[in-house]
């Protein structure tokens, strides 16, 4: 049986920090302006008035404090409240390609493999930039990679689903060296007028290069032992963004068309799922949970985590066995549990177990058991 490892990872972190306190502030400005504005609707009962958001808020039930954003000055202008993206021609490397590109050579170096090595791509991401053709074979192009490359959206849990369509293809042959990447631009996707979830997302990419242990030379390789994909139909995390959006005659900037949830809800349905399912993906490879060195978790919520954490290991865990990287990059859609790996994995020894599991819409839920080696 081919034995498959990760060899390398990479990141891509934007140029811009928005705190909490920024993010407020320019929140509250559009909620007076708007109110302001509307201030005779808002007498009469027909339209109502926006509420403040908080810093205080926002620490307290997400453990946010700041995100990092591609354009800074769009979503702090009371009067756009979205980033700016300058349109560029098709003939140009698209921004979503360049950003996947960036991860994705810093993946390579940590692989000690070059573009030309790699011979699948897979663009796994909660949005894409367009409809066609697919952004992993623009990137398959831009890094000098061969073979073929698709994209695939499963939102939060788009990475893990994405590394067993990987670990598969090596076993299988079909593929002998995978890059695997999640360019999350949510800023583009994120209704920053909303105080419900404004505060929600971060910009960022990682990517991974998988591949079988015959092939790795990087210092750095962990085993993947297993892989574990689940999904539960729900509403609760929803975007009606889509081709067919003209044809329904619809407002295209309407609340429907970004992301919208019920957190609560979510909250409360996802944490049982994430638990069991990890749990049983543990069992089912022989392992209880107390022998896991460390779980790079979905990085959601701060409070959801320590549920979920606290069902698996029947106590409160420390940063050290899973460790928080919610509150520096926000939540960033499927990049955050491997943003968690990429980032802290250094310390840990030959034999030590991890989980990467990632939690979100659908509902979906992947999880990943792997070895230091
Ligand atoms: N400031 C001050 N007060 C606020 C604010 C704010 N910004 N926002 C809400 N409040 C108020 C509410 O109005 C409410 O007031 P009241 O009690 O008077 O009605 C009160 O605070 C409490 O509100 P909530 O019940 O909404 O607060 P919660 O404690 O539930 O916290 C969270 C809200 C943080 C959203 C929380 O529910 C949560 O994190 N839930 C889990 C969500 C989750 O894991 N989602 C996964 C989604 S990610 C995913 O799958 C990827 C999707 C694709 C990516 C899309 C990218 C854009």
């Amino acid at each position: 049986m081919t034995r498959i490892v990760i060899s390398g990872t990479g990141l891509y972190q934007p140029p811009h920090i928005i705190t909490n306190a920024e993010l407020v502030e320019a929140f509250n400005a559009y909620a007076n302006q708007f109110n302001s504005h509307n201030a005779a609707r808002i007498e009469s009962g027909e339209v109502q008035a926006m509420v403040s958001s908080s810093v205080e808020f926002i620490e307290k039930a997400s453990g946010i404090k700041q995100r990092y954003v591609i354009d800074k000055q769009g979503v702090l202008d009371p009067n756009r409240m979205r980033p700016h993206f300058e349109p560029r021609d098709d003939d140009q490397l698209s921004l979503m390609a360049e950003i996947a590109a960036d991860a994705a050579r810093k993946a390579l170096a940590a692989a000690g493999k070059q573009g030309s090595d790699v011979d699948m791509v897979l663009c796994a991401s909660a949005n894409m930039q367009r409809a066609y053709p697919a952004m992993a074979v623009e990137i398959q192009q831009a890094i000098g990679a061969g073979g073929y490359g698709f994209d695939m959206n499963v939102a939060c849990s788009s990475a893990t689903f994405a590394m067993e369509q990987a670990v598969n293809a090596v076993k299988c042959g079909t593929a002998k060296c995978v890059l695997m990447v999640n360019p999350e631009i949510t800023s583009a996707h994120l209704e920053w007028r909303d105080r419900d979830c404004h505060f929600i997302f971060g910009d960022v990419c990682t990517a991974m290069i998988i591949e079988a242990a015959d092939t790795a030379t990087s210092a750095d390789q962990w085993e993947v032992l297993g892989t574990r994909l689940a999904t539960q139909f729900s509403n609760n995390i929803r975007n009606n963004f889509g081709f067919m959006n003209r044809c329904e005659d619809t407002d295209p900037d309407a609340r429907d068309k970004t992301f919208r949830q019920e957190g609560r809800k979510v909250f409360k349905e996802v944490v049982p799922l994430a638990a069991a399912h990890i749990e049983g993906h543990l069992k089912s490879l022989g392992f209880e949970t107390g022998q896991i060195r460390r779980f790079w978790l979905h990085q959601a919520n701060e409070g959801m985590n320590q549920f979920v954490l606290r069902k698996l290991v029947g106590r409160d865990v420390t940063n050290d066995i899973a460790p928080l990287i919610l509150d520096t990059y926000a939540n960033t859609a499927s990049a955050g549990s491997i943003i968690a790996f990429h980032e802290h994995h250094d310390d840990m020894v030959p034999g030590d177990v991890g989980v990467i599991c990632s939690f979100g819409a659908g509902y979906s839920v992947g999880s990943v058991v792997v070895r230091r080696l």
